[in-house]
């Protein structure tokens, strides 16, 4: 399998390489999210977009999850926050004329990069079998296609409803609704890709699927702040802010990385004048460079040594957990050869870390997709939970875990029942209060999404955002798998590669976006969302939507389930899509934790929901306790002359939304097709930097090829190359993921290079 690099743009023609930034954000961080809102907003709508950010009459940023302090400064937003804004409040416009200028045929030749940058999708389109474009419809007969489509199945689980994390609370409950109104459980969602190792993790062991700390639980109380497996100065970077605060009042930082990543080091505050112009925050006390998948090793070997240390809380431990005696005789066989071969990192490196731990009274664990897409992940997390349960850090003030979500409303959807496998009391409640039959089967995750439409078991594909083209491993399985279906569907903002991709028929469904203003019959509306930290709040619109056609997703669902199921059935769609509120009391109904829903989400600020081991120490395992766990460790080493690749996110880019070409904390500009490689493995393979390769991953089923990039000698962990994504999605096979999780390993893809093909 190979393919070409994927483009009619030329993008790479410039790519230039410098050294890597030592420090993130300050001034350039604040020039280059301007830029680009004015660029594409228009001064006056970008200055009053950009001052509602996250404040508590405005909308929540559709970047990251991170919260919100209590009292919001007076701009909570940063650079990549900004281009996420500017992205959605574009004056660019992409509608019917442009549909008719161009087929899908070259739509599918350009790259994401100029896909994203043609603007707001504007009116309902079709694309008809045979045809070689799409073509305006309008949004009666474009939900009597679907609803003809949906009622005419054999089986409710011969479709598909995926969803991608910026819907809202009370769209995602409505469409959950839907499809289990229909009778399927097929509710793939970003996150299967995403934390879904640390929900199966977490869940396991403590109870609950959520992390466990609040954000003054990181700027007031912690003492000891890990930061493993994460790159908050690109994807996070309000996090460094609350680092810095952190860090101002005495407490210390571990990071643990591959990659030396700027946002790790030194923090320069762009909304402190000492941050514009100074020389910043350093951020690490200490800095290990572990080797990709090497964390399972490393946290087994720091949990061996405090035990050996006589470092363990028993009296916590006797109280609030089960499983230590088997944990502590596993960790006494723990062989130190693999645990340098896995993680690379010297003893002293260990000891240095143990020796933080021992000084803190209160440690909190921050992780993201570098520990969650490995085939180790669960285990990983869970030897995670391990050390957190040996020193009591679990449930009070300054300690646990912190999973740090993804897209803005991620956990909230998962909260609302966007689950291929919902909890048997959730479907109950659904079932009492609407009277409806919910199905019981599992449905599809994302991965088994993409068998079931290769092996054609599903006749209707739809998403609710998201890119599932791009976002999916193993691009070119899954291109053809999507574009077998009969009908796709793509409730979206902008263009983007699914929609090159159409299905047998596929229609394009347009939708408000949070940056836009929300009027349904029964007058303006608001949706509700919630953070990393459980925290539940309401996001507010406030610009001219971008065409008078789009629709909320709200409107999109109830629209649809109207068709499908009339008015006379136990759902009320008509009301839930007149007035919000009404979605608010049902949900308050049917899911813990949402009482006095419409008061307390009134309340600048919000509620936060419950979490019981964080509240009161109290575990809702099948024991009634806090579980250790025994993960067996399994060495990842690669064949000679082969390297682990990585795919991560530049800064200049929402997954699979590319905002430019710069990269501009590890020095690379105008251009993404770049492998990051240690000079010493350079050497021992013979490549000079600068060289052009292709990658080529290894699988049973043979090679996969993603041809024509760049060498670059970087400082990432001997071994362990790194690309972006989603260029790099076609050398991740389908069938490699994490154990339980079934996430997408695609952190960890053995490859080696060869010459440049092309
Ligand atoms: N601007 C911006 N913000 C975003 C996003 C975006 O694309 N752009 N995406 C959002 C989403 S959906 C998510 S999920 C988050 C993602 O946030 P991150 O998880 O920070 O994103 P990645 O770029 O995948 O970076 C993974 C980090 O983990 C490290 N890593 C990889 N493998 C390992 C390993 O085996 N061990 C250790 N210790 N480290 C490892 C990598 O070197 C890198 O620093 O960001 C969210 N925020
Ligand atoms: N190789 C590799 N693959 C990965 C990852 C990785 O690290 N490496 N990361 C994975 C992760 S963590 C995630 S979360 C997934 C992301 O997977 P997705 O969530 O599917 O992808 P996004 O790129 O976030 O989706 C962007 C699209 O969403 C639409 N959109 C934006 N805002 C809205 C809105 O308000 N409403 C609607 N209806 N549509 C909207 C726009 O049309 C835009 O093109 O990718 C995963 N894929
Ligand atoms: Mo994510």
């Amino acid at each position: 399998m190979t393919t070409p690099a994927p483009n009619d743009d030329h993008d790479e023609a410039g790519l230039r390489v410098g050294p890597p930034a030592k420090s993130a954000a300050g001034l350039p961080g604040v020039v280059h999210g301007l830029a680009s809102v004015l660029e594409q907003a228009g001064v006056r709508r970008g200055v009053k977009t950009l001052r509602l950010v996250n404040q508590q009459r405005g909308f929540d940023c559709p970047g990251c999850a991170w919260p919100e302090p209590g009292k919001p400064h007076l701009v909570e937003f940063c650079e990549n926050g900004a281009k996420a804004v500017a992205e959605e409040s574009t004056v660019r416009r992409v509608d019917a004329a442009f549909f008719a200028a161009h087929p899908i045929a070259e739509l599918a030749r350009h790259s994401d990069h100029w896909l994203g940058q043609q603007g707001r999708l504007t009116q309902p389109m079709l694309r008809d079998a045979g045809d070689a474009h799409y073509r305006p419809i309008g949004w009666d007969a474009a939900f009597g296609i679907v609803a003809d489509a949906l009622t005419g199945l054999d089986s409710p689980d011969d479709a598909v409803f995926y969803t991608s994390g910026r819907t809202s609370n009370e769209a995602a409950f409505l469409y959950q609704l839907f499809a289990r109104t229909l009778g399927t459980n097929n509710l793939p969602d970003c996150s299967n890709m995403c934390h879904e190792s640390s929900g199966a993790a977490l869940s396991e062991t403590i109870g609950v699927g959520k992390g466990s700390v609040s954000l003054t639980d990181i700027t007031d109380h912690a003492d000891l702040i890990v930061i493993v497996g994460q790159n908050p100065g690109t994807n996070h970077p309000r996090m460094l802010t609350s680092l810095e605060e952190a860090k101002r009042r005495g407490a210390r930082i571990v990071a643990i990385n591959p990659l030396p990543e700027a946002g790790l080091h030194t923090f320069k505050n762009p909304q402190k004048v000492r941050g514009v112009v100074g020389r910043g925050t350093l951020l690490s006390d200490l800095f290990l460079q572990v080797r990709l998948g090497g964390d399972l090793a490393f946290f087994q070997a720091v949990n061996r040594l405090l035990v050996d240390a006589g470092a363990v809380d028993h009296a916590f431990v006797d109280e609030y957990t089960t499983g230590y005696d088997d944990a502590a005789v596993a960790w006494q066989k723990l062989d130190w050869d693999d645990v340098a071969a896995a993680t690379g990192l010297p003893k002293q490196g260990l000891e240095a870390f143990v020796a933080e731990v021992q000084r803190a009274e209160s440690v909190i664990v921050c992780w993201a997709m570098g520990l969650t897409q490995h085939k180790k992940a669960v285990p990983t997390i869970r030897e995670i939970v391990n050390f957190l349960l040996l020193r009591g850090n679990i449930g009070r003030p300054g300690a646990g875990a912190c999973p740090v979500r993804g897209h803005s409303n991620v956990q909230g959807d998962r909260t609302m029942g966007i689950w291929e496998k919902p909890p048997a009391t959730f479907l109950d409640a659904l079932e009492t209060e609407f009277g409806i039959t919910a199905p019981r089967r599992p449905g599809h995750d994302t991965v088994d999404s993409i068998r079931a439409m290769r092996d054609g078991r599903v006749e209707v594909f739809m998403a609710m955002g998201g890119n599932f083209a791009a976002a999916t491993p193993d691009s070119e399985l899954t291109a053809a798998a999507l574009q077998s279906v009969p009908l796709t569907v793509h409730v979206s903002t902008k263009l983007n590669r699914s929609h090159t991709l159409p299905g047998r028929r596929s229609l394009i469904l347009p939708c408000l976006g949070r940056t836009e203003r929300d009027v349904q019959a029964g007058g303006e509306q608001f949706v509700t969302v919630e953070d990393s930290m459980s925290a539940v709040h309401a996001s507010r619109g406030t610009l001219k939507p971008a065409s008078d056609q789009l629709r909320s997703e709200v409107a999109i669902v109830t629209g649809l389930a109207r068709r499908v199921f009339g008015d006379s059935g136990p759902v009320p769609w008509v009301s839930f899509a007149a007035d919000y509120a009404t979605v608010r009391s049902r949900i308050a109904r049917v899911i813990p934790g949402f009482d006095d829903y419409e008061a307390r989400v009134a309340v600048p600020g919000g509620f936060v929901l419950p979490h019981p081991p964080r509240d009161s120490r109290s575990f809702p395992t099948a024991s009634g306790k806090a579980q250790f766990s025994v993960n067996e460790l399994e060495v990842l080493r690669v064949p000679p002359g082969r390297l682990i690749l990585q795919t991560v996110r530049s800064h200049d880019q929402f997954n699979t939304t590319i905002y430019g070409l710069d990269d501009r904390y590890r020095g690379i500009r105008d251009g993404r097709r770049v492998v990051f490689v240690n000079p010493a493995d350079l050497a021992e393979l013979g490549i000079a930097d600068g060289a052009m390769v292709d990658l080529v991953s290894e699988w049973t089923d043979g090679d996969r090829r993603a041809a024509s990039f760049r060498v670059v000698s970087y400082p990432t962990a001997p071994g362990c190359a790194a690309a972006y994504f989603p260029e790099t999605n076609v050398l991740v096979p389908l069938d490699h993921t994490a154990e339980v999780s079934n996430t997408p390993a695609s952190k960890s893809v053995v490859i080696r290079l060869e010459p440049a093909s092309a």
